[in-house]
């Protein structure tokens, strides 16, 4: 810790497994600050995992599934305040402002420590301070890095145990001097002596701050997700992009999926989309039928780290080791891998609970059931649903399931060496103006691509644009420092690549969500996107055709593969089609990010901007 805590230090006894004194001499800080009743050192043993769910069935936390339907599987429902991710109590507490950037939340570093010291004295009175050690990444990799995180929370731990690499072996990797990012965790509820626990305990007072220079996060008042699951958003995208900056490596908000052909040539991609596009269907696609003998296998589903390698080329692992995916939507037609993946040895929270003691959410299945008890503990039937428009599920309702689990897992996702990244992808959910698919023709028009990047955030009418969020890179959320000097980062790391003489990946921008005059999606659906990887992978192996527009190379009709399907040449225009009119428009809006962006935004996109600017005009 680079400044000493306000509450002293407390003695604590850590277990032979521990063996780092500066680990020990943390724990002891946080706990004078922070007073639980309890210190408990987890193992990440099965055994603590089931005492953990028993505690928190037994507290009214969790429920435990009907062990026929779903074994070994809970449901937790959580505070209806508290249900998602909380962009605007996130914080990125660098020295300077300017170093946050104007796309993040920023306090000073000084004042934030006084405000967090405050709230954090005495939050954990009543309860037990959980030590969880995880790594990102597999154990002992080049590419991975350690954190710790302390919580008063049982449900973090036991998600923690999924989502990653947690237990005594990461005391083995850490040794007696390894570095760790320090984490700290509490649902800001303690309890007086006596005060019976509530079930899900949390604050209306929530603050997730970062401090990128001393590489530490706080998070006070949510047990929810990406606020309390720290080593996902928090360490592996801005902690982690922060490192990545300053160590000349990539942390990036992207699934990695390998994809064989029916030969034997494989490839891996990453791809950006902005959350809630679909990433875990894409990162477990099934293709068509017609495309008989090829496979799609998964890396991960959310998140990226890319390091190059010694041969030259980048080399991508996925950081966690689970998946903390939205329920709602998810079905057998959509992702039946995700569904097979769920079977078993889930967390569901914030879904519905069957009267045989299953779970249920909406688009799970064509019929709703006659009755569920709803996320929030009520009745639920769908006569009340059409009535009220209450939801059985909570739309931000997840799993959080094993990778391994998976059953299209890739048989490298758990290689310390990653795997070789051929291509990144970048998409968003645009219902007019962005084509199909389009390659970039060199490295700085794809950061281009990636760096102007949108999606819709109000359902569009007929044929028309809802209002576009700029989400560069889709790390609009995740951006550990300055989103300017991130794109530098990313020109940077393409000239090292070129100048070492390997290939750079090549780089695509995707919009599977065109929709027609009375407002229908025109792309047929997830399991299609493998027309699309298709014929990437053609154009890396230089046999596809594509022409050139005003911003890339796209294919012709005869380009794609569309054996098992009848869509026809009218409907490839109809969301291949660039319209002059919507791009003069939408070059006004990058205008108007660039602007926003304008401190230390790289003079190559600028350049990049009036390239595609005068070749619109010609
Ligand atoms: O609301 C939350 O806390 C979950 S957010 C999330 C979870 C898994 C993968 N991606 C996301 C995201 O917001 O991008
Ligand atoms: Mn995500």
């Amino acid at each position: 810790m680079n400044q000493p805590l306000m509450g002293g230090v407390t003695a604590v006894n850590a277990p032979a497994f521990v063996k780092q004194q500066k680990l020990i001499n943390w724990v002891a800080e946080v706990a004078a600050l922070t007073k639980p009743d309890r210190i408990y050192w987890c193992d990440g043993s099965q055994e603590e995992y089931d005492r953990l769910c028993a505690e928190m069935v037994a507290a009214g936390t969790m429920k435990k599934l009907n062990q026929e339907k779903r074994p070994n599987s809970y449901l937790a429902c959580s505070d209806p305040s508290d249900v998602a991710r909380v962009e605007d109590r996130t914080f990125i507490c660098s020295e300077k402002k300017e170093d946050a950037g104007p796309t993040n939340n920023w306090v000073a570093p000084a004042e934030m420590r006084t405000t967090l010291n405050g709230l954090f004295d005495g939050c954990m009175k009543g309860r037990t301070m959980y030590v969880v050690p995880f790594s990102m990444g597999p154990l002992g990799s080049h590419i991975a890095h350690i954190g710790v995180e302390l919580s008063d929370s049982p449900y973090v731990v036991v998600n923690m145990r999924i989502m990653t690499r947690m237990g005594k072996a990461v005391y083995d990797v850490l040794g007696t001097d390894g570095n760790f990012v320090p984490a700290i965790h509490t649902v800001g509820k303690p309890l007086q002596a006596g005060e019976k626990d509530v079930a899900w305990p949390c604050n209306a007072t929530k603050y997730i701050v970062h401090f990128p220079e001393t590489r530490e996060i706080w998070s006070y008042g949510s047990g929810y997700g990406g606020n309390a699951l720290l080593g996902k958003k928090c360490f592996a995208l801005r902690i982690a992009s922060t490192m990545g900056r300053d160590q000349g490596w990539l942390a990036e908000h992207m699934l990695i999926l390998g994809v064989e052909s029916p030969e034997g040539e494989k490839h891996y991609v990453a791809a950006a989309f902005p959350s809630a596009c679909g990433k875990t269907n894409f990162a477990m696609l099934i293709p068509p039928k017609a495309f008989n003998g090829w496979k799609v296998t998964t890396i991960g589903d959310d998140i990226a780290w890319i390091k190059p390698h010694a041969d030259g080329r980048l080399y991508a692992i996925n950081p966690e080791a689970g998946y903390f995916g939205v329920a709602p939507g998810t079905n057998t037609a959509t992702n039946s891998n995700c569904m097979a993946s769920l079977t078993a040895n889930t967390i569901f929270t914030n879904v519905a609970l069957t009267d045989d003691g299953d779970v249920w959410w909406e688009g799970m299945t064509k019929e709703a059931p006659a009755h569920v008890i709803d996320w929030q503990g009520k009745d639920w039937t769908p006569e009340i649903g059409k009535e009220t428009g209450r939801k059985a599920a909570h739309p931000n309702a997840r799993f959080t399931v094993a990778a391994t689990q998976n059953p299209v897992i890739d048989p490298a996702w758990d290689d310390a060496n990653g795997v070789p990244i051929s291509a990144f992808i970048f998409g968003g959910r645009r219902s007019t103006t962005v084509p199909l698919v389009t390659e970039a023709r060199n490295w700085i028009e794809g950061v281009y691509m990636a760096a102007t990047m949108g999606s819709e955030t109000t359902a569009a009418a007929a044929g028309q644009q809802g209002v576009v969020r700029r989400d560069p890179f889709a790390m609009l959320p995740f951006m550990g420092y300055n989103m300017s000097d991130y794109f530098q980062h990313w020109l940077d790391m393409g000239k090292k690549i070129e100048a070492s003489g390997s290939a750079l990946p090549k780089i695509y921008c995707v919009n599977w969500f065109r929709t027609d005059e009375n407002g229908k999606f025109v792309w047929p659906g997830f399991g299609d996107n493998m027309r699309v990887l298709k014929w990437m992978l053609d154009r890396i192996a230089g046999t596809a055709g594509g022409v050139e527009n005003i911003f890339g190379v796209t294919p012709q009709y005869g380009d794609l593969k569309w054996d098992g399907i009848d869509f026809t040449q009218a409907q490839f225009d109809r969301i291949t089609s660039i319209d002059k009119a919507a791009w003069e428009a939408e070059l006004k809006l990058h205008a108007e990010l660039f602007d926003k962006l304008k401190y230390h935004l790289p003079a190559e996109l600028e350049a990049a901007k009036a390239a595609l600017e005068k070749r619109l005009a010609a």
